[in-house]
């Protein structure tokens, strides 16, 4: 029996829009739900953005909105973003809902029935000029060890060390200013050390049997090797879920606590029966895609979680943990808006499988990928262009031209065919492993060996000379575009349309490989179109520096002005208020 399989990607915050590297994530497991639709699995995607702590009450804050409307805004960016990359989501949710509350409260009042939350009471620095308890890096402070004057609580951004907001020379509030005093709260902790014994047995096991990312292994290894703690799951802010539980009544649930609940809370705000997914490990694998900085959370913290809560959970099966995604010299980032952004890839005007195609061919599994314009370009123009377009295109023409359409009858060539199952064979296997990068690039090395026995069988001579065999080669070719039709669609959806041409109907898995079942064929189209130097250079351009940065030249380039939320035209008329965008809003 085929188990089921449940897919996630990590689920994005949402005070920021997302930059190509964080669409790797979801884009990636896109790809993996996509194949296992199309080979049969019964398949659930989940996602959505992760609302909750101090980042996003922060940043309401300076937005001079609720932390709810915030949430709503920047929701819908997500969403629309993920749409016109074709991600598809079986729901794309978010965590602020009442089903995240139940769930996530329901299994700490677990963990407390167990014994695994523990009470203890800390001195934290609070402003009593807002009344609130300060998160680490809402408090600033001049750092011991450089002299930065602006150092976080948490970390000096300045000499890079790790920092207790304690240690700061003269803190102060980051939020109002004032010099905060130590006061002494209450605060829960998950007793990750008295899971361990469950936990370990668990990794032992589970890294093995879902051959987790190596990357995934080694940190998960040294996490608890360097000795697990007892972990804080309470903070005290607002936006946030209740702890269910005297005493703590004002505080909420640390957001990392919450937020891998909401893959299952997500589920449950889709179907009823979400526990046939959740709570069902004999019959479902659940495949998670993240990147490498969010590997602890999902290998020991959630599990953690799960395991000591003593019911029957389904847990990950396999972690597929992806290195980082730079751009150009750097990295790309957020905070600092350097990178091309998802709203960006939009406006190039470049189609969405082309971006999807560059990304996931350059999935960087084993060590950091770099985006760099001109590679893109190369790439673009020589593999999906030049090799891969070049041979469905050059196929399906010379038989709509040369054969009227139909499909030439006649044998095929078996040595070819066996060579095609082997490689078919060999990117299946990849893509049940979620090597997703591998199974790709064999899926080119494909389309390139078709490209090969084409110049090699020289059909525009042979159809006179030698028909049978002009007549065999352009039939084999044209299975074989089905074949890559069929494995590149998860990748690139667009190719979903060689199915239109040559007139199949729905394809699947199950036919790779097989000769049967095209009569004849519509006229093909252009796949793509080239990368042309000249708008590679002018994307690069318009691209280079931080968001920031090229917003002031734009605004520079247009006479507008800004003022709070509200952009002026200097001739006084507001152009676009409460426009989004990364980076600082006034
Ligand atoms: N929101 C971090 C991030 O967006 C975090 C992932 C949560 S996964 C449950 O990179
Ligand atoms: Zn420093």
């Amino acid at each position: 029996m085929k188990k089921k399989r449940l897919v996630t990607s990590a689920l994005p915050y949402v005070n920021n829009i997302p930059h190509l590297g964080n669409l790797l994530q979801v884009l990636s497991a896109d790809v993996f739900a996509r194949y296992c639709r199309l080979n049969g699995y019964e398949t659930l995607y989940i996602c959505g953005t992760d609302e909750y702590g101090t980042a996003t009450e922060t940043r309401a804050l300076e937005e001079r909105v609720t932390p709810k409307e915030l949430c709503d805004r920047y929701h819908r960016i997500h969403a629309d973003i993920y749409d016109w990359f074709n991600i598809q989501f079986d729901n794309f949710g978010r965590t602020s809902t009442e089903k995240q509350t139940e769930i996530t409260q329901g299994l700490f009042l677990k963990l407390e029935e167990a014994g695994y939350i523990n009470e203890k009471t800390i001195e934290q620095l609070y402003s009593e000029k807002s009344s609130m308890f300060l998160a680490d890096r809402y408090v600033r402070g001049t750092c011991p060890v450089c002299g930065y004057e602006e150092a976080r609580g948490d970390q000096c951004e300045n000499c890079g060390k790790l920092l207790d907001p304690t240690d700061l020379i003269d803190p102060r509030s980051g939020i109002d200013g004032s010099v905060p005093v130590l006061k002494k709260t209450k605060h829960l902790y998950i007793d990750l050390p008295g899971i361990l014994p469950k936990l370990e047995q668990w990794i032992g096991e589970a890294s093995v049997r879902g051959f987790w990312a190596r990357n995934a292994v080694q940190m998960t290894r040294s996490w608890i090797r360097d000795g697990l703690k007892e972990r804080c799951i309470t903070r005290d802010l607002s936006w946030g879920i209740p702890v269910p539980k005297d005493g703590f009544r004002n505080k909420v649930f640390y957001v990392w606590f919450d937020a891998p609940i909401g893959y299952i809370s997500i589920t449950a705000n889709y179907t009823d029966e979400w526990e046939d997914w959740w709570k069902n490990p004999e019959e479902v694998e659940l495949f998670q895609f993240i990147g490498k900085d969010n590997i602890p959370f999902h290998t020991v913290v959630f599990p953690s979680t799960l395991l000591g809560s003593g019911e029957n959970w389904t847990m990950l099966h396999h972690m597929s943990s992806s290195e980082y995604l730079n751009y150009e010299s750097g990295k790309f980032s957020k905070s600092k808006g350097i990178g091309v952004f998802g709203s960006d890839a939009k406006e190039t005007g470049i189609p969405a499988d082309v971006w999807r195609f560059y990304i996931l061919y350059n999935r960087p599994e084993k060590s950091d990928g770099i985006f760099t314009w001109k590679d893109f370009q190369e790439k673009v123009n020589s593999e999906l262009i030049g090799n891969l377009g070049n041979l469905v295109n050059r196929t399906l023409s010379f038989v709509h031209r040369f054969y009227d359409g139909k499909i030439p009858e006649g044998g095929s060539d078996s040595a070819f065919w066996e060579k095609v199952k082997e490689m078919e064979g060999e990117i299946t296997k990849h893509f049940d492993r979620a090597e997703l990068r591998d199974a790709f690039r064999k899926i080119f090395a494909l389309a390139d060996m078709g490209n090969k026995f084409f110049q090699a069988g020289e059909p525009w001579k042979t159809r006179t000379s030698e028909p049978e065999a002009a007549a065999r080669l352009l039939r084999d070719l044209t299975y074989l575009v089905r074949d890559l039709g069929i494995l590149l669609s998860p990748f690139i959806p667009a190719a979903e349309v060689i199915g239109k041409w040559l007139r199949t109907g729905k394809l699947s898995w199950e036919d790779l490989g097989s000769l049967t079942g095209i009569a004849d064929i519509e006229k093909p189209e252009i796949l793509f179109k080239r990368l042309e130097d000249k708008e590679i250079k002018t994307f690069k351009e318009r691209f280079a520096g931080s968001q920031k940065e090229r917003e002031a030249k734009e605004q520079v380039e247009n006479h507008i002005l800004k003022v709070g939320n509200t952009e002026i035209h200097v001739s006084g008329e507001p152009v676009r208020t409460n426009k989004v965008r990364d980076g600082e809003v006034s």
